[in-house]
């Protein structure tokens, strides 16, 4: 198994809800070493270069609207696989079909309206991904890895 690197956000509705350490905790108890962290609340400029690939989308704007919504935490996992580790401990996209035990099925409010929307986390889905959404967050002399 590779080493590797991903790209994890932590989202405004699990910030707001205070599962922040949490899921941080999940993550380390999963085989990703947290390697760079911070939290900032992100700008539309940033949140459009993140989501690059959904600008199209008819959920766009409200995509736009939550994830803008309130701080996030970003963060690099590193670990054997992380992609696809990281991958499985999310769960699916939607909180309702996430496996039982992922973070998206512990920590994603599946009541709400937008379960869709409001998902708990973000990671990477390929090697690309994951570097190219590194580097929209972090210089290399933040990583310590
Ligand atoms: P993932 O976050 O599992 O990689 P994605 O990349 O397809 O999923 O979509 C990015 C985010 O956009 C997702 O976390 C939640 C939101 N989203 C996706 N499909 C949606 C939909 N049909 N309606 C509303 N939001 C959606
Ligand atoms: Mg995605």
């Amino acid at each position: 198994m590779a080493l590797q690197q991903t790209f994890a956000m932590i989202k405004p509705d699990a910030v707001a809800n205070n599962h922040l350490g949490k899921i941080a905790a999940l993550m380390e108890a999963n085989g990703l070493k947290i390697v760079a962290m911070k939290m900032l609340k992100l700008s539309e400029a940033t949140a459009k270069e993140l989501y690059v690939e959904h600008l199209e989308r008819p959920f766009f704007p409200s995509l736009l609207g939550f994830i803008t919504s309130g701080p996030v935490v970003v963060l690099v996992l590193e670990g054997d696989d992380a992609i696809t580790r990281y991958r499985t401990l999310m769960g699916a996209t939607k909180p309702i079909d996430a496996d039982i035990g992922t973070i998206r099925n512990l920590y994603a409010d599946h009541h709400q309206e937008d379960s869709v929307m409001m998902n708990a986390v973000h990671g990477s889905d390929s090697l690309e991904s994951a570097v190219r959404e590194i580097k929209v967050f972090f210089t290399p002399d933040e990583i310590c890895s």
